[in-house]
This record gives structure tokens, sequence and C-alpha cells, in this order.
């Protein structure tokens, strides 16, 4: 794509690659402390809300919400959880994670209402996403003019910027734009993906997210609401949602869990059904230059761990902070925020990576787990769930751990 005399340039301070809800929580925050902001998603607002994802939230996630002025429906409709169950050789154990955790909690509010909360507040605001962009690109991020170039509507754009937000997600172009001895990637792909069913039917456990391991591979049953569920089980990486009817879904889902709640189940037409493979990923450095990488863009973690969206939102309470002071108020700014939001941000992903990977391996059946494989599971759950030490590991890992203050 050319640009000649005919593209349209514009400016504003921080330019934001994508609209999902690492891009957008972002942009509520700068907007809150006044900073110019301009968000360029490449697919339409349907598209994104249409993407089935994360359901549980951590409280620092719930506190930035309410920070953004955005807590209003996670408020109202978010349902707070106390406990989680795991269930493994047939029975169902509960974690008190707020009892082992001196009072925390976590909160299940889906990501699509997470992202259309936020979208509302940005419309309402009058502040600029340009939907449906094409050939977004990034340029001299590691110069002084950095910019992002890109066409709407058949017209050329040029945005002129300090700063450029990539919040664009595991495909996005902007850790792709980074020169190859640059960045350091991470991965680890797991040979299994997770079938998701969404349906307009009352959850099973309303109030404790159920974690199962069983010889026939991992399930999770999960909510939106109390009148929508969202279950999920371990599927070949291969399978196709075609391979899966509704029928076929619910028996084996049934199979997964102890019989009490196997019984309790209350199936219902699937309003939507996916499949989502599951790799570990982290890409480092998170800054180049005046290009800073944030949410999926920068590292991704199996869903087991429920971290994705909540990491998401801690390597965006960083970097707001960081442009804040950056920016400065009453004419004091610093440059400290920005120089260190990598390694802060990292510090708290790799954590939140090794726990998706330890749960991932606890609870799913691999290739290789065998008979031998499946006792040491099971005998590894058998122990957590009797021992005061080993739930408080797991249950401090779910509730989040701290933000990591300087
Ligand atoms: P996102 O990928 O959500 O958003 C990136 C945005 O950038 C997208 O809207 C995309 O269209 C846009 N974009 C990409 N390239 C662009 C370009 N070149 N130009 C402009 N825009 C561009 N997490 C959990 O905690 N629990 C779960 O159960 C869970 N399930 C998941 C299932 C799937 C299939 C996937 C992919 C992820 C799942 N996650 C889950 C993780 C997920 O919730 C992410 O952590 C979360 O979406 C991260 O948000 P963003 O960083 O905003 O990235
Ligand atoms: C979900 O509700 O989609 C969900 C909940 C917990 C997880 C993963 C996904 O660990």
């Amino acid at each position: 794509m050319t640009f000649s005399a005919q593209t349209h340039q514009i400016r504003t301070q921080v330019a934001i690659i994508g609209a999902g809800p690492s891009g957008l929580l972002l942009g509520q925050l700068l907007y809150k402390a006044g900073i110019d902001a301009i968000i360029i998603e490449r697919q339409s607002p349907d598209y994104v809300l249409g993407r089935i994802r994360a359901g549980i939230l951590e409280q620092t996630t719930v506190d930035m919400l309410h920070e953004a002025d955005v807590g209003a429906g996670v408020s109202a409709e978010g349902i707070v959880h106390h406990s989680i169950d795991l269930v493994f050789g047939g029975k169902r154990h509960g974690i008190d994670v707020h009892g082992l955790t001196g009072g925390k909690v976590v909160t299940a509010y889906g990501q699509t209402e997470v992202t259309r909360d936020l979208m509302a507040a940005r419309s309402a605001a009058g502040l600029t996403t340009v939907y449906e962009a094409k050939d977004v690109s990034v340029h001299d991020f590691d110069g002084t003019k950095p910019a992002v170039r890109y066409q709407k509507d058949g017209q050329n754009v040029e945005l002129a910027c300090d700063f450029i937000a990539g919040c664009d997600g595991f495909h996005g172009v902007c850790r792709a734009s980074v020169p190859e001895g640059a960045v350091t990637e991470y991965e680890k792909v797991y040979p299994f993906g997770w079938l998701g069913v969404l349906a307009d039917v009352p959850p099973v456990s309303p109030h404790a997210i159920v974690y199962g391991n069983s010889e026939r591979g991992f399930s999770l049953c999960s909510m939106r609401s109390l009148t929508r569920s969202r279950y999920y089980v371990q599927c070949p990486v291969d399978d196709k949602v075609a391979d899966w009817s509704d029928q076929r879904f619910w028996d084996e889902l049934r199979k997964r869990l102890d019989p009490e709640l196997a019984e309790q189940i209350i199936t219902g037409p699937s309003i939507e059904k996916s499949i989502a493979p599951l790799r570990s990923f982290v890409a480092e450095p998170m800054r180049f230059g005046s290009l800073f990488l944030a949410g999926d863009a920068a590292h991704i973690v199996p869903p087991t761990g429920a971290k994705g969206l909540n990491l998401a939102a801690s390597d965006v309470k960083y970097l707001s902070a960081a442009l804040i002071e950056f920016y400065g108020k009453d004419g004091v700014t610093s440059a400290a925020g920005i120089n260190t939001y990598s390694q802060r941000a990292l510090a708290r992903i790799w954590k939140a990576e090794r726990f998706s990977w330890w749960l991932t391996s606890l609870m799913h059946r691999f290739p290789d787990t065998g008979a031998f494989g499946q006792r040491m599971q099971e005998a590894e759950l058998e122990y957590l769930v009797n021992s005061q030490a080993a739930s408080t590991v797991l249950a401090e890992n779910y509730v989040g751990l701290p933000l990591i203050s300087k």
C-alpha cells in the first residue's frame, strides 16, 4: 500500500492497536487521566463481541473496571465466588479460596460483558475507535516519529503519535513488526484443545467453578450468569466442532464429573460452540522504543487457571500508570514507569504462566499420561485437597498474585 499526497494525516498521544479488553481498558484509563488515545481495530464491534472467551475476573481486574468507571455491570451481574471445586476419582472436593487467602474472591463475569461495558463507555465519551481498519502497520517506533498507518473506507490514514500500544492479540501486527533479533519467544503447545459450549441453562454449580480430572480428560463447569452456563471438555486438538453434537457434548461432560453433579446438569441447545487450542507463550521484552506490548500480544496461557484476561488487565495497569506518569501531573513527569514496564509486567506474567502450566499438567490427560500418570495426578490432587499448605498455594495463585508496586 503506497502512501501519497492523499494520505489523511492525524495525530494522537497514544495509538492503541486492538479493541479487545486490553486496548479498550487502556483507552479508558488514559481517557480518565486526560491523555488522548485513538484505538485502531481491524474487526467490527460485533465480531469482537462474538468471540466467547474468558469468564473469571481476579479482584485486581474488578478493581480496575471500577477505577475506569465501568464497574456497574460487574457489580450488578457479576457472581462472586468464594471457592472452587475439584473433581477426581469420581469425587468432588471444595477448596475454600476465600478462607485460605484471608478473604480474597474471584468474580464470574464474561469477557464479552467486560468488552461491551468498555465499548459503551468509550462511545459515550465520544472517543475515537476506528473499526474495520485495513492493512494496519506500525512505523518508526524505534525512531523519533512513531506512526500507525491503515486504510479506512478506502482512505489512507497516517496516525502520528508519541507511543504505540500493541494490544492486538497473539496474531497481531505489533509483535510481528519487531525486528527478529529484538524479541525472544518462549512457547509450549499442548497436545489437546478445549471444546467450549455456551447454553442458556442455569449453571450446575453457580457459586464455584468446577475443574474435573478424569481418565477421559479434563472438564470444566462455569457460567456467564445464573441463567447462562459455560462448559468445556478437553478434546483432541484436531477435532472439529462438527464432530460434536450437543448430545455428544453433554454425555461426555457427564462422564467426566462425579455422579451427583452429572445428575444435576441441566442441558439445552448450545448457542455457541468452539474449539480453542492451548498454548503457553511469552515474548520478551514487552517494550521496543515507543512500542509497548500488552495482553495476548505478549503472552498466552492455557485457560485452565483463568489468567489470560486477568494478565491482560495487569499489563494495562502497569502500562497506563507508566504513561500517566510520563505525561505527568502539575508539570512533574518521569520516564521511570515506561522504563520498567516490561520487567514489572513480565515478573507477574511468568508466575501466572507457571501456575497455568502446572494446573493444566495436573488436570489434563496427555498422550503419555497412562495408568501410572493418572494415579500420580490423582495422588497429587488427593494430597492437595487434604493439605492446607498445598490448597493455599492453589488458592493464592487462583485469586491472583499481588501487583508489583515498583
Ligand atoms: P484479544 O485477542 O482479545 O484482542 C486483540 C484485538 O486486536 C482483537 O480485537 C483483534 O481483532 C485486534 N487485532 C489483531 N490484529 C490487528 C491488527 N493488525 N490491526 C488492528 N487490530 C488487530 N482467558 C481466560 O482467562 N479464560 C478463558 O477461558 C479464555 N478462553 C480463551 C479462548 C480463546 C479461543 C482465546 C483465543 C483466548 C482465551 N482466553 C481466555 C484468553 C483471552 O481471554 C485473552 O486473554 C484476552 O482476549 C486478551 O485480551 P487482548 O489482549 O485484548 O487480546
Ligand atoms: C470460563 O468461564 O470461560 C472459564 C472459567 C474458568 C477457567 C477458564 C474459563 O479456568
